[in-house]
């Protein structure tokens, strides 16, 4: 198969990773870059020897025969971003969180069906191998039928150190790092019926919430507890770790800090360390969510050569965003939110 011509738009803070995770995967390779803040463009063309730079997509779009775009900008330009690759018939990753806004986000699956064009929301964290662990868990059929599941993920990392721009919307961390979490949820335990939900900001420093616990019902029967803080100093700090509880009809399944996974079932019990590998270009403690930035590409050019939909597909997405969206509606009514009403 020939090498597929890929270009990335937005040079930021995360994009860095995707053009690492880029030069890893056999099959597809960045031929050109996009960046309206032509510093951005300057660092990470002479960092991955990208020749082929430009100022705005629409020049992108015209002056370059592409495969696939990889849209790495923050989410008010992702609706433009995604349609503008529709019109120009190119297959699009669109970083998470899809759209400010579930219409968008529809708008953006619908555009991208009509020009028959794949598209993929880069949720990455149901890729990390301490989740794809869980995953292959549960399939084993160890611990029967799961009843029950928490999704945690409590820190006090300085997360706007990296990104300044999370300290200064309305909305915070369910957007932002709730998003993943909900996903994971979906991921483990199937889709949701309902969700409720309570929020609170604890940093006088920031706009937006930093404390969220959600209690959801999954079409299965099961029942989920999905909480994350960014206002959680622990002994030992865990960012990024997403911390896993399961139970089921025969067992249980713990995903513990230091990426320690306790299954206990039909069979007795079995621990395993499930700790990402170190990429050659990662550092701790991001490299568990810079090794499944390398799993979801390479999904990626799997799905664009097999023709199949990835996993994380816009259509797909639509669900975890819908969460989001009744998250905030229910915390601020502090009301059950049901989600077929939203989609
Ligand atoms: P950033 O602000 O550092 O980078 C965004 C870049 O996009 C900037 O350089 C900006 O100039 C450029 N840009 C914005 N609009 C543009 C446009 N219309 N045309 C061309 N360039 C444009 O942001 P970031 O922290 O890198 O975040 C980017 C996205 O990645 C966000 O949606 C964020 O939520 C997501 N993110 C995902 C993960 C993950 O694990 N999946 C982690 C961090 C960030
Ligand atoms: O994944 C993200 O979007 C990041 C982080 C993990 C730091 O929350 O913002």
């Amino acid at each position: 198969m020939a090498e597929l011509r890929g270009a990335l738009i937005g040079c930021g803070f995360f994009a860095v990773n995707q053009m690492h995770a880029w030069r890893d995967i056999a099959g597809a390779s960045i031929i050109a870059i996009c960046d309206r803040d032509p510093e951005r463009l300057k660092v990470v063309g002479d960092q991955f020897g990208i020749a082929r730079r430009y100022a705005a997509a629409a020049a992108l779009f015209a002056g370059e025969r592409l495969d696939f775009v990889d849209i790495a900008t923050t989410a008010p330009s992702h609706r433009p971003l995604v349609e503008m690759a529709a019109q120009n018939r190119v297959p699009a990753i669109c970083q998470k969180p899809f759209a400010p806004s579930l219409s968008d986000a529809k708008a953006m699956v619908r555009a991208c069906a009509d020009a028959g064009v794949p598209l993929m929301v880069h949720e990455n964290f149901r890729w990390q191998s301490p989740i794809q662990a869980v995953r292959a868990a549960l399939d084993s059929g160890e611990i029967g039928t799961p009843f029950f599941g928490r999704i945690s993920f409590r820190s006090a990392y300085d997360v706007f150190s990296g990104q300044p721009y999370l300290a200064t919307g309305k909305r915070f961390i369910i957007e932002d790092l709730g998003i993943h979490s909900l996903d994971i949820a979906r991921f483990l335990l199937g889709d949701v019926s309902t969700i409720t939900t309570r929020t609170a900001r604890i940093n006088p420093e920031i706009a937006g919430e930093d404390v969220a616990t959600m209690l959801m019902d999954h079409k299965s029967g099961a029942t989920s507890v999905v909480d994350c803080s960014y206002a959680t100093k622990l002994a030992t700090e865990p960012f990024p770790q997403t911390l896993v509880e399961i139970d089921g009809s025969d067992g249980t399944i713990r995903l513990e800090q230091n990426y320690r996974l306790t299954v206990t079932g039909r069979n007795g019990t079995a621990v395993s360390d499930v700790s990402p590998p170190l990429l050659p270009w990662a550092s701790r403690p991001w490299h568990n969510i810079q090794e499944s930035v390398v799993a979801i590409q390479k999904h990626w050019v799997d799905c664009l050569a097999n023709g199949t939909e990835p996993a994380t597909s816009g259509a797909d997405n639509l669900r975890t965003l819908a969460l989001v969206e009744a998250a905030y509606a229910g915390a601020a009514s502090r009301e059950p939110v049901q989600l077929d009403a939203l989609l």
